[in-house]
């Protein structure tokens, strides 16, 4: 029987800059209490989503996006390696499935796919599938067809995020602009292919650019099923590997802001907890992040593993979600 969830909260798609900011800069506890609350009025309480990441393609990208391990324009000590055999995915979304993984996800650094990697790509997504298990992937811009060449295959979700404000975007990724980006999440959605987008914080932009890159996500037409905010993990040997770390409450701003301007979707805790204390995590979850990735390595950086992160669950009497997907079951009752 699908679960029934009283829904309060419009959705909108017409927020302002100055609204978005004042949220974001509310005292810190009435944000929290207003984004919990709205989060349970959506989603079971106490439930998180995970997932798992798998670096399908790892290194060489020709794109300069200045926080990356994986740019051929920066001088980092990374294993590269050219696209794994459809095999090692199966093996890797085993264990994921052991792990307790319901999504997967994987991750190549690609400017963009070519029409061959499509279809070998296509043969991963269904293979993730026959295993039970939800399919993302995240392949950079794509070009026309190519997004439902891969809902064909019965992708369930892509990763394509705006990472910053239109206004900040310059100052991290010179290869590709703003609107490409947008270009592809159209692409995606008129697919019909699930769209999961956000961005990563703790680059040197301001708290106006974090609010104005939810304001872009949540203006759009429909507002991405899946949001990942991710704190920046600064990498040597990338032109952010040395910028000042941005305190962590701001990732907790970040987070609650997120859940209140798109109350149905689900707010991923995404990269950088490898940094960050459980209490830090707590306050995420209490912001209105239900959703981790697990594991020792995201796609190429420190994750804090499955048992920690199982300890830490247990801890704070979170349990793995219950099937139930934005839109497809939830029932609305008014
Ligand atoms: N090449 C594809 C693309 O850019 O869309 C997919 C892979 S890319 C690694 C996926 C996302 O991971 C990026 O958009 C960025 O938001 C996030 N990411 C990459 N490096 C990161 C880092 N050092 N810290 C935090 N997030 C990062
Ligand atoms: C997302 O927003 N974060 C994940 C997933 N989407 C693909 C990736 C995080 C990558 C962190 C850096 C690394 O592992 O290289
Ligand atoms: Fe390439 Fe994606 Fe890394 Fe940018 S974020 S350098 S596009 S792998």
């Amino acid at each position: 029987m699908n679960k029934v969830y009283k829904i309060n909260n419009t959705l909108r798609h017409d927020w302002a800059s100055d609204e978005a900011k004042s949220l974001i800069d509310q005292p810190l506890l009435d944000l929290i209490y207003q984004a919990q609350t709205i989060h349970r009025s959506n989603f079971p309480k106490n439930e998180i989503q995970k997932s798992k990441l798998l670096s399908i393609k790892t290194g060489s990208c020709p794109e300069d996006c200045s926080y990356c391990s994986q740019s051929a324009h920066h001088n980092v000590d990374l294993k590269k390696e050219p696209l794994i055999s459809l095999n090692e995915v199966i093996k890797a979304a085993e264990v994921a499935v052991e792990e307790g993984a319901t999504r997967f996800c994987m991750g190549a650094a690609w400017r963009g796919p070519t029409n061959k990697n499509i279809d070998q790509v296509c043969d991963m997504v269904e293979a993730v599938n026959n295993l039970g298990l939800e399919s993302c992937v995240t392949l950079g811009m794509l070009k026309d067809g190519q997004a439902k060449k891969l809902a064909d295959s019965g992708l369930n979700y892509y990763n394509h995020n705006i990472d910053t404000s239109k206004e900040f975007y310059n100052s991290i990724i010179r290869t590709r602009k703003f609107s490409d980006r947008l270009d592809t999440l159209e692409k995606v959605r008129n697919a019909g292919v699930k769209v999961c987008s956000g961005g990563i914080i703790g680059m040197g932009e301001s708290r106006t650019d974090r609010a104005e890159m939810l304001r872009t996500l949540s203006n759009l037409e429909e507002h991405p099923e899946s949001v990942p905010i991710n704190m920046l993990i600064r990498i040597p040997g990338t032109p952010l590997g040395n910028v000042e770390p941005l305190d962590h409450i701001e990732l907790v701003r970040t987070i609650a802001l997120a859940r209140i301007m798109m109350p149905m979707s689900t707010v991923r805790l995404s990269a950088g907890r490898a940094e960050m204390s459980n209490s830090t995590q707590a306050l995420c979850f209490l912001a209105g992040a239900s959703s981790i990735f697990l594991g020792d390595v995201l796609l190429t950086a420190d994750n804090p593993g499955t048992d920690n992160d199982n300890n830490m669950l247990d801890n704070f009497g979170l349990k793995g979600e219950t099937k139930i997907s934005f839109k497809d079951e939830i029932k609305i009752v008014s």
